[in-house]
C-alpha cells in the first residue's frame, strides 16, 4: 500500500512502534481560565521536569490558541526562542532542569463546531478533551502518558455563569468586583490531560448521595439546564446501583466525596468520563418512561455505568497510549456489560451483545477499516473509537475470564489494579496480570486476538463410531484477510458446545480450539439420534463466524431441543436467512418456509418462552441486518423481499399474533423494568399483522402514539414506518405537536420521517432538514436524520444514484462543521465492493466526488481506507 504523506513526504502514521516516553515529566498543572463574552483567556502553569538530559527543546501540542506571552519561571521568553506552529509550539535552548512554563493563551469557544477543546453548547461553555482536545485548550504533552495533578481556578459573570464546575474537589470561591465570581477545584489525583473538564453555565444542580462501604459518603450532584430538573431520577439511581455493583463485584469503591455528572446538548458521543465530572449527551440523562423507551433507559443505566466503571478502568489506571485504548474501553464495555447481565436477564443481555457485536463488528471488520483491536497505526485517534476497540475488546477479555475461570480472573484483576494504580499501563500488562497464575495459557498466544483483524472462521466436522460410542468434532480455524501476518497464527478460542443425544439428553462442554486444526473426542454417548446434534459456540463464547456439517433437517431439531437463547435466536435467523436468500433467487423454498412457520407458531403457544426471546424469533432480519452480511447486494430487492416476508408471516401467524396480543395487553402498564419483555413483544407483533394488511389493528395502534409510555408510542411509530397508507401521517403529526419542544424525544420524529418512502427523490428528507425544529448543531439530530435514512430508507439507493449523490453533498457540508460525525457516518459506503451494478459504480462514483472537495483529515482518512 501507499503510505499517505504530507507535504514533506513524511509518513502522516503515528505507529505503536514508534513509541517512545515523553522528555518531560508534568506533576503539576495550575490553569486559570477567565470566561469573557466571547473568549476565555487561559493562563497554565506547567511544572516541567526534564527526564531526558540531552534534550534542550521542548515541544507542546496546541491549536487554534492565540498566545499572547510565555515565561519560564516568571521570565519572559522573547519571541525568537520559540516557535508557534499549527498543532504545536517548540520552545529552545532551555537550560533548567525543573522549571515553571507558564502560557497565556486565548481561545474562542463560541467559534468552535466540532465540540472537541472548548466549547459552547445552548449558552453553556463545556469541555471535551479525550483523544486529543485538551490541546485545543491550552499548550501540552497532550498524550495519556502525561500524569498530572490539576488545581483549576475559574473566573466569570456571575448571571452569565452562575455554575463553574471542574475536575476534584472545591478549594475556594470568592465573589469579586463587577458582578464576577471565582471557584478554584482541585483535583487530588494525577490525572492525563485527556480526562480534563470544565463546565460553566446556568445550571440546575439535582442532588443526592451514596454512601460507599466503608461509610464514607459521596455527594452526587446532577447538572442540567432549567426545566430539565424532572428527567433525572433514572440517571441518580443507575449511578446508584453502579457504585454498590463496583464494590460488590470488584470491591471498587470510589474515591472522592463529590461525584457530578453534566447533561450536554450538543456532543459527540455517548458520555465522557472526565475524573469526578462526567459530561454525558443530555439524551443519556434525561429519561423517564414517558420520554424515553425501555431499551434506552437500559441504555442509559448502562452507559452510566460505564462511565462510573472507567474511574477505576481507564482513570486511575490509565492508557500508555492511544495504541491501548482499548485497555481501558474493551475492559470498561466487559464491565458494563456484566453489570446490566446482573440487573436485568443475563440470557437475553448475551443475546442482545452477540447481535450487536455480528452486525456492527463483524461489518466494521469485513470492510476497508478493519483492524485489530490493539492498532499498529492511525492518523486520527478518533477515527479509533470503533466498535472492533470496545466491543470486540470486551469479547476478548470474555473469553478470557472463561478460560481462566471466575477465581483467578478476579484476582488477577485485583493486582493488575494494585499494580498499575495511578500509572498509566498497557495491554500486554493487563493480559499478563490475568493469567500470570495460569499454567495452560500462553499469554503470548492470546494476545494474538489484539493483532488479528478480521473475524475467524471455525469449521466443524462430526465423526460419529456408533459402535464405539465415540463422537469425533473435528475442528479447523483460519482467518479471511490475508495482509496482516498475525492472521496467519492461530487463536486460542474457547467453544461453549452442546451434544444432543436425544430430546432429553444433553451433554454440555466447553473446549478450547488452540490450534489450526483440532479434534475433540467424546466417548460413552448414547444416542438415538443417526448422528449426535452438536450446537457450537453456545452463549456466543468467542467473537467467531464458524461453518458446520448441520443440516436444515436438524437445525429445526435445535429449535426443538435447545434452550440457550443465544443459539435459538442464531439458528432462527439462519432460516430467515436461507428464506431470502431463496426469494431473491427468486426460488421460494415455501418446503422450509412453512415448517419455519409451524415452528415459530410452537414458539407462539410456548406458554413458558421468555416475551423478550419470542420477540427476537419472530423479527424478520431488517435490511441492515442482511446488509451486513451479504454479498452482491441488490438492496431495492432486499427491501421488497423483506416487505414481503413480513407481509407472508404476518398473515399466516396472524391467528397466534392477536391470542398472543390478547395475553400480553395486561401487562403494559408495567414500570420499567417490568413489562418491558411484553412491550418488545408487541412490537413485533402489530408490525407484523400491520405487514398482514390488518386494517383492524390501525386504529388499535393508533391510540398508543399519545400513550404515556414512550416505547409504545415509540413502537406504534415504529410498525408503520413502512406502511403506506394516511394514517401514518396521522401518527405523525400527533407525536410531533406532542413532543416538538422536547429536543431529545423530537429526535425520534427526525428518525421517524427520514424513514418514510414519500417520494422517489430526497425531497421529503430535505425539508426535515429545513424544518424549525432543525439544529444544525446537534450531532443526535444530525444523526436521526442520516442514520435512518441510509440504513431504512430504500430511496438512498435510488437506481439512478440520486440517494447518493444526495448525501454526498451533506457529507460535505456537515464535515465542515463537525468532522468527528462525519467521518463515522462517511462508512455507510464502505461496502461499496459488495453492492451489485449499478450500485456499486454508483457508490464508488459519489465517493470519488467526495474526496475532491476539501474535506477534515477524520474524514479523509475513512475515505482513503475505503478506496485505497
Ligand atoms: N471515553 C468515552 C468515549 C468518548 C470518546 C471521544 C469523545 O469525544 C470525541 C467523547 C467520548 C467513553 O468510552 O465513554
Ligand atoms: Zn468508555
Amino acid at each position: 500500500m501507499n503510505k499517505p504523506k504530507n507535504q514533506k513526504g513524511i509518513s502522516k502514521y503515528i505507529k505503536l512502534e514508534d513509541y517512545k516516553v515523553f522528555d518531560y515529566e508534568i506533576p503539576e498543572i495550575f490553569m486559570d481560565f477567565v470566561i469573557n463574552k466571547n473568549a476565555v483567556n487561559v493562563t497554565t502553569k506547567l511544572k516541567l521536569v526534564k527526564k531526558n538530559k540531552n534534550t534542550k527543546n521542548l515541544i507542546l501540542d496546541g491549536t487554534d490558541i492565540l498566545i499572547k506571552k510565555l515565561f519560564i519561571d516568571d521570565s519572559l521568553i522573547e519571541k525568537q526562542y520559540y516557535k508557534q506552529q499549527k498543532n504545536n509550539l517548540k520552545i529552545e535552548n532551555i537550560k533548567k532542569d525543573i522549571f515553571l512554563l507558564k502560557i497565556e493563551g486565548i481561545i474562542k469557544p463560541k467559534e468552535n463546531t466540532s465540540l472537541l477543546g472548548m466549547y459552547e453548547s445552548n449558552g453553556i461553555i463545556t469541555t471535551q478533551c479525550e483523544a486529543e482536545g485538551f490541546r485545543r485548550i491550552s499548550f501540552h504533552a497532550d498524550r495519556p502518558d502525561i500524569l498530572s495533578k490539576y488545581t483549576v481556578r475559574i473566573e466569570a459573570d456571575k448571571n452569565d455563569y452562575p455554575v463553574l464546575l471542574s475536575n476534584g474537589n472545591v478549594l475556594k470561591e470568592n465573589n469579586l468586583t463587577n458582578n464576577r465570581h471565582e471557584i478554584i477545584w482541585e483535583d487530588p489525583y494525577p490525572k492525563p490531560s485527556y480526562l480534563f473538564a470544565l463546565v460553566a453555565g446556568k445550571l440546575n444542580c439535582v442532588k443526592d448521595n451514596f454512601i460507599t462501604k466503608s461509610n464514607k459518603k459521596v455527594k452526587i450532584n446532577i447538572y442540567v439546564e432549567y426545566g430539565d430538573e424532572k428527567y433525572v431520577q433514572h440517571a441518580i439511581s443507575s449511578l446508584k446501583k453502579s457504585m454498590k455493583w463496583d464494590e460488590d463485584k470488584y470491591n471498587l469503591e470510589y474515591d472522592l466525596s463529590l461525584f457530578n455528572i453534566v447533561a450536554i446538548r450538543h456532543f459527540n458521543m455517548g458520555a465522557m468520563e472526565n475524573k469526578s465530572l462526567n459530561i454525558f449527551n443530555s439524551k443519556l440523562i434525561l429519561a423517564n418512561s414517558e420520554t424515553t423507551t425501555d431499551e434506552e433507559l437500559e441504555r442509559i443505566e448502562g452507559v452510566i455505568a460505564h462511565e462510573y466503571f472507567h474511574n477505576w478502568t481507564g482513570n486511575r489506571v490509565t492508557c500508555r497510549d492511544w495504541f491501548q485504548l482499548s485497555l481501558k474501553e474493551g475492559l470498561t464495555v466487559f464491565r458494563d456489560q456484566q453489570f446490566t447481565a446482573d440487573v436485568h436477564n443475563s440470557e437475553i443481555k448475551r443475546l442482545d451483545d452477540a447481535k450487536f457485536l455480528r452486525r456492527n463488528q463483524f461489518r466494521e471488520d469485513s470492510g476497508p477499516t478493519s483492524h485489530p483491536v490493539m492498532p499498529e497505526k492511525y492518523q486520527e485517534i478518533d477515527n479509533f473509537y470503533t466498535t472492533t476497540i470496545y466491543e470486540k475488546g470486551s469479547e476478548i477479555i470474555r473469553m478470557l475470564n472463561k478460560l481462566v475461570k471466575d477465581e483467578n480472573f478476579y484476582k488477577g484483576f485485583s493486582n493488575y489494579i494494585s499494580t498499575y494504580d495511578g500509572k498509566a499501563a498497557t495491554i500486554d500488562q493487563f493480559v499478563d496480570k490475568i493469567l500470570e497464575h495460569n499454567k495452560e495459557i500462553d499469554p503470548k498466544k492470546f494476545k494474538i486476538w489484539y493483532k488479528q483483524n478480521g473475524t475467524p472462521k471455525v469449521k466443524f466436522k462430526r465423526i460419529w463410531d456408533q459402535t464405539d460410542e465415540k463422537l469425533t468434532i473435528e475442528a479447523s480455524q483460519s482467518n479471511p484477510i490475508k495482509k496482516n501476518l498475525y492472521n496467519d497464527l492461530p487463536l486460542i478460542i474457547p467453544i461453549n458446545l452442546a451434544i444432543f443425544c436425544d430430546e432429553n439428553k444433553t451433554i454440555e462442554k466447553t473446549v478450547v480450539l488452540k490450534t489450526k486444526k483440532q479434534e475433540f473426542v467424546f466417548r460413552n454417548i448414547r444416542s438415538h439420534l443417526q448422528i449426535p446434534l452438536v450446537t457450537y459456540f453456545r452463549e456466543f463464547s468467542s467473537p467467531v463466524e464458524w461453518e458446520s456439517d448441520t443440516t436444515f433437517e436438524e437445525k429445526f431439531l435445535i429449535l426443538r431441543y435447545e434452550k440457550d437463547f443465544f443459539t435459538l435466536s442464531n439458528t432462527v435467523k439462519v432460516f430467515y436467512k436461507k428464506i431470502i436468500l431463496c426469494r431473491l433467487d427468486e426460488k421460494p423454498d415455501h418446503k422450509i418456509e412453512n415448517k419455519f412457520i409451524s415452528t415459530l407458531i410452537s414458539f407462539i403457544k410456548n406458554r413458558d418462552i421468555n416475551l423478550s426471546l419470542l420477540s427476537e424469533l419472530l423479527s424478520i432480519p431488517t435490511f441492515a441486518e442482511i446488509e451486513s452480511e451479504m454479498e452482491n447486494l441488490d438492496p431495492l430487492k432486499i427491501y421488497k423481499t423483506i416487505d414481503e416476508l413480513n407481509h407472508l408471516f404476518g398473515t399466516k401467524l396472524k391467528e397466534e399474533l392477536y391470542f398472543k396480543l390478547q395475553e400480553i395487553e395486561t401487562s403494559l402498564d408495567k414500570v420499567w423494568p417490568e413489562g418491558k419483555n411484553e412491550r418488545k413483544l408487541i412490537e413485533t407483533i402489530w408490525k407484523l399483522l400491520l405487514h398482514s394488511d390488518d386494517e383492524e389493528i390501525k386504529s388499535k395502534i393508533i391510540n398508543y402514539v399519545d400513550s404515556n409510555s414512550m416505547t409504545l408510542a415509540k413502537a406504534a411509530l415504529n410498525s408503520f414506518s413502512r406502511i403506506n397508507c394516511p394514517e401514518r401521517k396521522i401518527i405523525s403529526n400527533i407525536f410531533f405537536n406532542k413532543w416538538k419542544n422536547n429536543s431529545v424525544v423530537l429526535d425520534s420524529w427526525f428518525s421517524f420521517n427520514a424513514s418514510i418512502e414519500i417520494d422517489e427523490k430526497t425531497n421529503s428528507i430535505e425539508k426535515l432538514f429545513e424544518n424549525t425544529y432543525f439544529d444544525s448543531k446537534s450531532p443526535n439530530t444530525l444523526r436521526a436524520i442520516l442514520n435512518t435514512f441510509v440504513t431504512r430508507n430504500s430511496t438512498f439507493h435510488a437506481i439512478d444514484g440520486s440517494g447518493y449523490k444526495y448525501i454526498a453533498k451533506k457529507i460535505i457540508d456537515f464535515d465542515k462543521l463537525n468532522p468527528i460525525v462525519i467521518s463515522r457516518f462517511i462508512k455507510v459506503f464502505s461496502r461499496y465492493n459488495y453492492y451489485s451494478e449499478p450500485y456499486k459504480s454508483n457508490m464508488l462514483e459519489t465517493i470519488k466526488q467526495i474526496k475532491k472537495n476539501k474535506l477534515s483529515t477524520n474524514t479523509k482518512e475513512v475515505l482513503d481506507a475505503i478506496i485505497e
